[in-house]
């Protein structure tokens, strides 16, 4: 009997709740033969992503996982039924009635899906349950970089798929140009994906005075205001390029996951951010740089500074300085000039330290493969 899940995301501000839910419904019903519903707050983002969502229903298909609208105060449809596992996303706060058929269920793993951390408290509390009312318990489920966590998103075909791309050259300049972008012999391909940042216009100009030129690809987000203004023009146009010094910019449409997937592979350094767009450039095998959800009192950055923390095992110490002062750099919004001369002259090694790392990484099980083992566990 193929197990139901449930998995609720409320999207917060972006894109990453759903983006991870949705890569995760997916994963667990073509991998694992679970029957899944993804029940999603907002199909305005969700269809973003993923063009396939009807903004106007309250239920339907996709890529063969049920998608259902809910909200706050969601009343239940009458004849719905608990499922085998529910997944509270990110701690959004299941409806109340939903929790009323769990407790009536009695038999229902509940999990806690938690936000990735490489701080080494989360290893402690990975799986740890906590008493809920009606005799439920929650288990927190923290995804990871190590084999005490529940590990990384990661489709059992993904790395493969990746090579494969990357294996023929021309496969890449044929996505670039149905983006509308040429890469010039020598030039330095950038996907960037961050959050307004105040130093955007130091990194714009040390792109500029490079000694090899830069060929940005701006993801859509806040950037694009910032960007249009450094090029002193009143919007950036899809499809066109600007240029300044030995810097180009495109502004890229919406793409898919996918797609999204495909441009980190293509690129020579990703800039993305959040807690999606990081893991999925680490799979690229790329050299990265992260901009990290901004939190109240600056505990992001004591996250920021326990993934460098590991990522940095292995690198030597000009080479670990010099990537610390760039993630720094563009953290804190500090200039980017003299952190970018820096990253440059590290350049080859972050190339295949990336490499190490994605195949480091590779050998843990995923956090879909290890959701299921928890299940069959608890059963
Ligand atoms: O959008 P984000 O900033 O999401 C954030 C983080 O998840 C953060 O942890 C959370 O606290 C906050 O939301 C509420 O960044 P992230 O996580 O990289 O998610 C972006 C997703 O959007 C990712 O799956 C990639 C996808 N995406 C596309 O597929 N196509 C696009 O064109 C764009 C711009 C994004």
């Amino acid at each position: 009997m193929r197990a139901s899940w449930d998995i609720f995301c409320r999207v917060i501000d972006n894109f990453g709740d759903i983006g991870v839910t949705w890569r995760l419904a997916q994963q667990l019903q073509r991998e694992h033969d679970c029957d899944l519903r993804l029940w999603v707050d907002d199909l305005h983002s969700f269809h973003k992503i993923c063009p396939e969502v009807a903004v106007t229903l309250a239920q339907q298909e996709v890529q063969g996982v049920e998608v259902r609208l809910w909200s706050e105060h969601f009343v239940l449809p009458v004849d719905l039924s608990c499922a085998d596992v529910v997944i509270e996303a990110f701690a959004c706060q299941l409806p109340d009635d939903y929790i009323a058929l769990m407790q009536q269920k009695h038999r229902v793993l509940w999990l806690n899906l938690e936000y990735l951390t490489a701080e080494p408290w989360a290893a402690e509390c990975h799986a740890m349950p906590s008493m809920q009312n009606g005799g439920l318990k929650k288990y927190f489920f923290f995804p990871g970089f190590t084999d005490k966590t529940g590990g990384l998103l990661r489709e059992t075909h993904l790395l493969a798929q990746r090579d494969a791309f990357l294996g023929v050259e021309q496969t890449r300049l044929d996505y670039l140009a149905a983006l509308a972008v040429q890469v010039q012999p020598g030039e330095r391909l950038i996907s960037l994906f961050a959050y307004a940042n105040q130093t955007l216009p130091s990194f714009l100009a040390a792109l500029s005075q490079d000694t090899r030129r830069n060929r940005v690809l701006l993801l859509q987000g806040p950037l694009s205001t910032e960007v249009a203004r450094w090029f002193d023009v009143s919007s950036l146009e899809q499809g066109c390029e600007y240029q300044r010094g030995t810097l180009t910019v495109h502004c890229l449409p919406y793409i898919t996951q996918q797609q999204f997937d495909q441009l980190l592979w293509c690129c020579d350094l990703n800039c993305v951010r959040g807690e999606d767009s990081f893991v999925r450039a680490q799979w690229a095998a790329k050299p990265f740089l992260w901009h990290i959800y901004p939190q109240h009192d600056e505990v992001h950055l004591d996250k920021l500074a326990a993934f460098l923390t590991l990522y940095n095992k292995g690198l030597n110490e000009e080479t670990q300085q010099a990537l610390t002062a760039l993630w720094k750099a563009w953290n804190q919004q500090q200039n980017m000039l003299s952190a970018w001369q820096g990253f440059t002259a590290i350049e080859e090694t972050l190339q295949s330290h990336a490499a190490c790392w994605s195949a480091r990484q590779n050998k843990h099980a995923d956090l879909a493969t290890n959701l299921v083992h928890f299940y069959h566990d608890w059963l």
